[in-house]
């Protein structure tokens, strides 16, 4: 059959017509919207591996640091991420810049390929349900994460009912005084507040960046997505009792947290002390095998930096092939004091607890080369090839460089009970020939740290050598003897300049170094040394003084600056450093360091609780302040029997 077909008069033409011209206009309209709106959406996965995104970023640089910044904003300085690394190294400023550079362009391609890995690997664990997705959450306000904070109970106890994990008890350690208490709750509210947004913008990833609401993968994390933060943060929920929180994070750790199958370069200081250290107190806290097996994957992951002639481990190790080196810059290829010098705690403690005595076998062997060793002066220098297994550059440094080795030979003592006497007459012998070569007291009466460089001192103290007020006053509090005293007036002194470098500031943030010279007191001179990336090295030292003096001026100092930290680092996205901090209105670095939540939100919340949570006698920080028992702390979970296979 024929189709029949209506007959068409010239009015009726015209009618059809319009409707179809209006329908083919309305076509032309959605393809060129969804072009440009679908193009611009899809765009990253278009250029994923392509090197026309690369050529265009380079001619960005070419173009200059202004044009390039305007685009791809660099971090305050390199020392954010490589502080150990870069710290101290000569202080070229130009240095620093090629660094800075160098950290763009590591975080642009991070930036292409990480998330090119993120989707091939299935991508990181959604968002946890308990809180609304991206599209359909206002922003998380103050009053919400208030209200989270009000719900959840205090200390540690609050998650012993959780049904699928074991949980153990660590007091809830509430103060008495209400003044305290009052502020231990803001202290968790910012807690919540910087964990939501996380969750909110970069769940799954390294770090969060706060007002571009993005996630931020520095390099120190291999620009792979380790959920740094989660794993960092985490024992700081646990502390306060954040339950909710704390069971999202811990599944996303055992379903999706493995170093295995990944080819990220790595740094062995930074992967220890975050994440072995991280989980390692998770595992002493809660008793559940899965941190314990997690730390173990992670710590194997580093053993092959450890195979160099005189087995100081590389700074940098390849997590795929094993392949590891140190960095280019660092005085004719040596390893740095205070990353080798900072694996003891945590490899120690994991050996006695999976009962592999690997780990403190390879730390051991770094302690007895560095005892043996002819030190000048008795000091410590900064570089040590690990090679020839002698000095680099004669540089020494309670900051940048130096800063956790002194850390770790005083703890390794505490964390062993004080049976390792070589750890503390190491520590003792290493802090005799510091106080009498580097502490200097200022013309203005202040104590301080200074740098020395081949026996000339520079007089510049580093926000991150802000921890030894608390190492000397633990140090003195922990053994009598002739320089007790002395030492803990030093301890109080080197904390009280630092608080002064924090208030002689329009923001009563303290800056990334201070000087005491050219008519300076406690005061940064350089442009590159102004920025506060929410460092916690002041208040962990106004935390261990807390707790060995009581001294109500350590508590409203700590508070001083957590209003300092509200007004000027708080933004609805999260918390930001800051990049001059002597500015009224400064700019902000766009970074939530993972170090935030995991120190600077636990000491302050430490701070404000009483003696009773973490005792110092019975719980031991590693240098990202993650707690390890002390042994003879009943939460030690010492494995039964030693055993040479993993
Ligand atoms: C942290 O990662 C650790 O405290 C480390 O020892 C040095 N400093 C940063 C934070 O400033």
């Amino acid at each position: 059959m024929l189709p029949t077909y209506r007959t068409l008069t010239p009015s009726s033409v015209r009618r059809s017509l319009r409707v179809r011209e209006k329908f083919l206009i309305l076509l032309l309209f959605a393809t060129l919207a969804f072009v440009c709106f679908g193009g611009l959406f899809y765009l990253p996965d278009n250029f994923v591996n392509s090197d026309k995104v690369i050529e265009v970023y380079k001619k960005i640089q070419s173009a200059g640091p202004e044009i390039e910044e305007i685009f791809i904003p660099a971090p305050p300085i390199s020392r954010q991420h490589h502080q150990h690394g870069i710290d101290g190294n000569e202080n070229d400023d130009q240095l620093d810049g090629d660094k800075h550079i160098q950290n763009d362009r590591n975080r642009f391609y991070a930036k292409i390929q990480g998330d090119d890995w993120a989707a091939a690997e299935g991508g990181h664990l959604e968002k946890p349900q308990s809180k609304p997705q991206a599209n359909d959450l206002p922003l998380m306000s103050s009053s919400m994460s208030e209200k989270r904070a009000a719900e959840s109970p205090v200390g540690g106890v609050g998650v012993a009912d959780a049904p699928d994990l074991q949980f153990t008890s660590i007091p809830s350690g509430e103060d008495s005084d209400p003044v305290a208490r009052e502020r231990r709750n803001k202290i968790r509210e910012m807690t919540t507040f910087a964990w939501e947004n996380y969750k909110l913008y970069a769940w799954g990833k390294n770090e969060l960046r706060p007002l571009s609401k993005r996630a931020h993968t520095g390099s120190i994390f291999g620009s792979y997505d380790l959920g740094a933060t989660i794993v960092d943060g985490l024992d700081t929920l646990y502390i306060m009792g954040l339950k909710q929180e704390y069971q999202e994070a811990r599944e996303w750790i055992a379903r999706k947290f493995s170093f295995k199958n990944m080819s990220a370069e790595l740094s062995v200081f930074e992967t220890n002390i975050r994440f072995v250290g991280g989980l390692l107190t998770l595992y002493a806290f809660t008793g559940d095998p899965m941190y314990k097996e997690k730390a173990q994957e992670v710590a194997d992951k580093l053993l092959p930096a450890f195979q160099t002639p005189t087995g100081i481990p590389n700074a940098l190790i390849n997590l795929r092939t094993g392949y590891s080196k140190n960095y280019g810059w660092a005085s004719g290829g040596s390893s740095i004091l205070s990353e080798f010098g900072t694996l003891h705690l945590e490899f120690a403690y994991l050996s006695d607890v999976t009962g592999n005595p690997v780990y403190r076998e390879r730390v051991l062997n770094i302690r007895q080369l560095l005892k043996d060793i002819p030190k000048p002066n008795g000091l410590y220098p900064n570089y040590l090839n690990p090679k020839t297994g002698k000095w680099g550059q004669q540089h020494i440094s309670l900051g940048a460089l130096g800063d956790s080795f002194y850390e770790y030979l005083l703890k390794a003592w505490i964390q062993s009970g004080q049976s390792d006497e070589t750890a503390r007459q190491m520590y003792d012998e290493a802090m005799e020939a510091i106080v009498s070569k580097i502490i200097q007291t200022s013309s203005g009466g202040l104590i301080y740290a200074s740098d020395m460089k081949f026996d000339r001192l520079e007089h510049k103290m580093d926000h991150l050598a802000c921890f030894s007020g608390g190492l000397f006053a633990l140090g003195a509090a922990t053994k009598q003897d002739q320089n007790s005293e002395k030492y803990m007036d030093i301890g109080k002194g080197i904390t009280n300049t630092c608080h002064e470098s924090y208030i002689r500031t329009a923001t009563h943030l303290g800056p990334e170094a201070f000087r005491f010279n050219e008519g300076a007191e406690a005061k940064a001179l350089r442009a590159q040394e102004k920025y506060y990336i929410l460092r916690p090295e002041t208040f962990e030292s106004y935390f261990i003084l807390w707790r060995l003096t009581h001294d109500q001026k350590y508590r409203d100092w700590g508070w001083d600056a957590v209003q300092a930290i509200e007004k000027y680092c708080r933004s609805p996205g999260g918390f930001s450093g800051i990049k001059n901090v002597y500015l009224e209105d400064p700019q902000k670095d766009d970074v939530q360091q993972s170090f935030f939540i995991a120190e600077v939100l636990k000491y302050l919340y430490l701070l404000y609780s009483d003696d009773s949570l973490l005792p110092l006698d019975e719980w031991v920080f590693n240098t990202e302040a993650h707690p390890l028992p002390v042994k003879g702390n009943p939460l030690y979970r010492q494995a039964l029997s030693q055993t040479n296979n993993p």
